[in-house]
C-alpha cells in the first residue's frame, strides 16, 4: 500500500457534479481523504473560465499506470473531448505522485513535472498532506485560488 495524490479540475458545465462523479470513478473503491474544492485562477495562457480543483489522496495498490487508466476512464465518463492544451474541459483528472515511484514514460510522468509551480495543486495538496508542500514553493506559485468548502457543501 502507499499514497497516491490525483489532482481533478473542470471549467466546463456543472463543474461540482463532474467532480463528484469523476471522484468516485478514481478512487475505485480505495481508501481516500478529499480536500476542499477552491476556485482557481486558469493557468497556462488560455483564455477560459475559472476551474474549481480539488486533490484527493488515495490509500492504494494502483502503480501510476494504473492509476492513469482510472484518469482516463472518468475523464471520458464525463464527456471530455479532446482539445487544446491547457484549454478548457468537462473534467481533468492528473496523477500527481504515487508513493515513492518515479516514472519518466511521456504518457505519465510520475512526479508531475509541474506540480510544485501551481497554486491550485499545492494549496490543496498541502491541507491533506502538509509534509509535501514547503512555504517558498507556495509563495513562488502560480495562480490565484480561493476555498469554496467541502465538495458535499456544494451540492
Ligand atoms: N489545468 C490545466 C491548465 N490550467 N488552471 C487551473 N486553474 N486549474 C487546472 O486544473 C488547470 C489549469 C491543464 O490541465
Ligand atoms: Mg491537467
Ligand atoms: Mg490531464
Amino acid at each position: 500500500m502507499h499514497r497516491a495524490y490525483l489532482s481533478l479540475g473542470s471549467n466546463i458545465g456543472d463543474r461540482a457534479e463532474h467532480l463528484r462523479e469523476g471522484l468516485a470513478l478514481v478512487v475505485d473503491g480505495d481508501d481516500f481523504r478529499v480536500s476542499r474544492v477552491y476556485e482557481t485562477e486558469p493557468v497556462g495562457g488560455v483564455a477560459q473560465d475559472e476551474f474549481w480543483n480539488l486533490i484527493v489522496e488515495l490509500t492504494t495498490e494502483a502503480s501510476a499506470r494504473e492509476l492513469l487508466g482510472r484518469c482516463r476512464r472518468a475523464e471520458s465518463a464525463r464527456a471530455r473531448t479532446p482539445g487544446v492544451r491547457w484549454g478548457p474541459r468537462t473534467l481533468d483528472v492528473d496523477v500527481l505522485l504515487v508513493g515513492d515511484e518515479t516514472s519518466d514514460d511521456p504518457e505519465i510522468l510520475v512526479p508531475h513535472p509541474r506540480m510544485y509551480e501551481r497554486s491550485f495543486v499545492l494549496v490543496p495538496l498541502s491541507e491533506l498532506a502538509p509534509a509535501l508542500v514547503n512555504e517558498n514553493l507556495l509563495k513562488n506559485a502560480a495562480g490565484r485560488v480561493v476555498a469554496l468548502g467541502t465538495l458535499e457543501s456544494l451540492r
